[in-house]
């Protein structure tokens, strides 16, 4: 009896184990469950793609230049075309032609354009650029700022790469402080690149910082829109009011070519009877240094692409770069006893 109750006893514990589910390695363990003896073997995750990892041969970039209006741009120009060429990356190139408007409408082209991935721009104005900017981030394309800074919304492109203005303009009143040192009049008159440009906003800054302090007065202030033939223009028109000045400031070396005309024309000798200083240290202003009619000339690096491009590549992959990346500069002297060489060895 003892012994067939036993065997039903048995029999019905073996059934009952047999319909009880067996710890699936694969489900999560019931909190109270006994521990699995063996580590549970994790649930194959879907893996997404591997995210892209872009080359310059991958890469369309849209630039907007500002135009072509002198010997700096000129070089600028030639260091992103040579620089695309030498990379293997596709550039298409816009020429704004100094327009604002021609600029912007390049900028809505750039978003459209399926082929671009990347747009990089030197803004001509620091204004006027948030629409664009914020059809440009929802489309996905990253904006970099090379050449020329624009006011505010850093949160809608990568980085600047570009000089310090205001130290350039700085770097302009020091030097004219030194070459009107003992002078009795201190005379300044003042060459200005095309009104809202940063370059023009901040070297005019810059530069009264440091020529007021040593007792400059800035007494001619005036657009001649980085052009040597309205520098002329405008140089022309101050000497027919008075020829009482000491010092010219030209924001580029074109528009101090054309004060130097005038100065000329009205019978003054330039860089003795008028100091001239101007920004860029383009070839031409290593001429004019050692023609003698040009004092000092800083210089503004116009060969910005290999660092643009490399921004460019690094925003498409992700990376996080810094708001600013300021490019290097010097500045050069008619006095200097090496400049012929200096000026064989420059590349604009
Ligand atoms: C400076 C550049 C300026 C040059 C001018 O970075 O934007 O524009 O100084 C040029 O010669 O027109």
């Amino acid at each position: 009896m003892f012994k067939k109750l036993a065997f039903l006893i048995v029999l019905a514990s073996m059934i009952l184990t047999a319909c009880q589910p067996a710890v699936v390695a694969t489900e999560a363990p019931v909190v109270d469950a006994p521990a699995a003896t063996e580590a549970p073997v994790e649930a194959p995750v879907a893996t997404e793609a591997p995210a892209k990892v872009w080359t310059y041969a991958d890469m369309t970039v849209g630039f907007l230049q500002t135009g072509s209006e002198g010997g700096w741009r000129a070089a600028n120009t030639a260091s992103f075309k040579e620089t695309a060429e030498q990379l293997g990356l596709n550039l298409k190139f816009y020429d704004s032609q100094n327009d604002l408007a021609k600029q912007v409408a390049g900028f809505q082209q750039f978003i459209e354009d399926p082929e671009v991935d990347v747009i990089i721009m030197s803004p001509l104005e620091v204004t006027g650029w948030e629409q664009v900017l914020k059809d440009a981030a929802a489309a996905g394309k990253p904006v970099i700022l090379s050449d020329r800074r624009i006011d505010g919304f850093e949160d809608l492109y990568v980085t600047f790469i570009g000089a310090d203005f205001v130290e350039e303009g700085r770097k302009a009143g020091t030097e004219m402080c030194k070459l009107l040192e003992g002078s009795e009049k201190k005379n300044v008159w003042e060459l200005v690149g095309n009104v809202g440009a940063a370059p023009a906003i901040d070297r005019g800054k810059g530069f009264r910082e440091t020529a007021e302090a040593c007792g400059i007065t800035v007494v001619n202030s005036q657009t001649a829109n980085w052009s040597v033939v309205e520098g002329k223009q405008v140089t022309e028109a101050w000497l027919k009011e008075s020829k009482d000045v000491q010092g010219i400031f030209g924001q580029n070396d074109e528009m101090a070519f054309g004060a130097i005309e005038a100065l000329k024309e009205a019978g003054l000798v330039p860089a003795v009877d008028v100091k001239i200083i101007s920004v860029d240290a383009t070839a031409g202003a290593f001429q004019a240094m050692l023609d003698g009619t040009l004092n000092v000339t800083v210089e503004c690096n116009p060969l910005l692409a290999p660092q643009v491009y490399e921004a460019a590549l690094a925003a498409l992959n992700g990376e996080t770069l810094p708001k600013w990346i300021p490019s290097q500069e010097s500045v050069f002297y008619m006095v200097d006893p090496n400049l012929k060489d200096i000026a064989a060895g420059r590349k604009y």
